[in-house]
């Protein structure tokens, strides 16, 4: 198909997007390309959903979620993991180099520092300064893009036709401590069947998870649903049975030939696509307006 390669990712990423694709013209695979994506967010102290500088929990700990799924189904994925600056890369290291596709907390710590990945402080003075001002009232209430999710999800098709994809987060800010979202659960948070395409979720993972996101929609899109359709079915599927007012989840999704779809439930989602040496960020459409 002429839509390929390409990189797509949740949010307004064009800095991800763009690692994404210098990996691609370097000959990287499409998994090489989501993980360089996806480092960005983590190393940037300026995004404050993802790695170091993320929000912490009502601790004051920062706890990372991430997965990655490669083109021939495999799976690897880091949940509840402190301190480690890349925790995709640590999710790919379970992957290739572990028999599990998860590992969580302290074992998922430690192996991170048996495959030599340094131990470091990942709470910013600035997202400090905003929790110690949060806790002078310590409601948690979880707003719709208020909290400015950032979340990255990845997919990328490569030249060969592989899709990939990654996902990364620190998760709600403020989170009850050891709460786990929906990014690092394949098939929530991510889900790529190379035979048909890929999807991401971001948002309010408890929704998420509920309704196994990802998976649907490449399921969807398996039983012949455009992107788009699918995307929209999945957050309809949401909408349904959950209580949806105040809050926000997006889908995004890729198929095989590089159609794309992208919908939430609250306006304010968008997402960024790379191809053709273009980037550009486009507004999904919304179920409310
Ligand atoms: C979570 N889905 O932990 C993530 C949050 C998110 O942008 O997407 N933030 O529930």
């Amino acid at each position: 198909p002429s839509g390929i390669p390409l990189v797509i990712s949740t949010w307004n990423q064009p800095k991800a997007n763009t690692a994404a694709q210098e990996a691609l013209d370097r000959g990287g695979s499409a998994l090489d390309a989501v993980e360089a994506g996806v480092r960005v967010p983590e190393a940037d102290p300026a995004d404050m959903s993802v790695g170091y500088g993320g929000r912490p929990d009502r601790d004051g700990r920062v706890t990372l979620d991430a997965c990655i799924m490669d083109e021939k189904g495999n799976a690897g994925s880091v949940v509840f993991l402190e301190h480690i600056m890349h925790p995709i890369s640590v999710a790919r290291a379970v992957m290739e180099k572990s028999p599990h596709v998860m590992l969580a907390g302290e074992g998922a710590l430690q192996f991170a520092l048996s495959q030599g990945f340094k131990k470091e402080n990942l709470l910013t003075k600035k997202a400090e300064k905003e929790w110690r001002e949060w806790l002078k009232t310590a409601k948690y209430k979880p707003i719709a893009n208020i909290e400015r999710h950032d979340t990255i999800g990845m997919l990328s098709i490569d030249a060969k036709g592989n899709i990939c994809g990654a996902c990364t987060t620190s998760g709600l800010a403020y989170k009850m401590n050891g709460r786990v979202g929906d990014s690092p659960i394949i098939g929530a948070g991510l889900f790529v069947d190379n035979e048909i395409g890929g999807a991401c979720a971001t948002g309010l993972g408890e929704l998420v998870m509920r309704t196994c996101g990802s998976f649907l929609v490449v399921e969807l899109m398996r039983q012949g649903r455009t992107p788009q359709q699918a995307c929209e079915e999945a957050v309809m599927r949401i909408v349904k049975k959950q209580d949806y007012k105040d809050i926000q989840v997006g889908m995004l999704a890729v198929n095989k030939e590089g159609e794309m779809g992208a919908f939430s439930i609250q306006p304010g989602f968008n997402y960024t696509l790379t191809r053709n040496k273009q980037t550009q960020v486009t507004d999904a459409r919304s179920y409310l307006k």
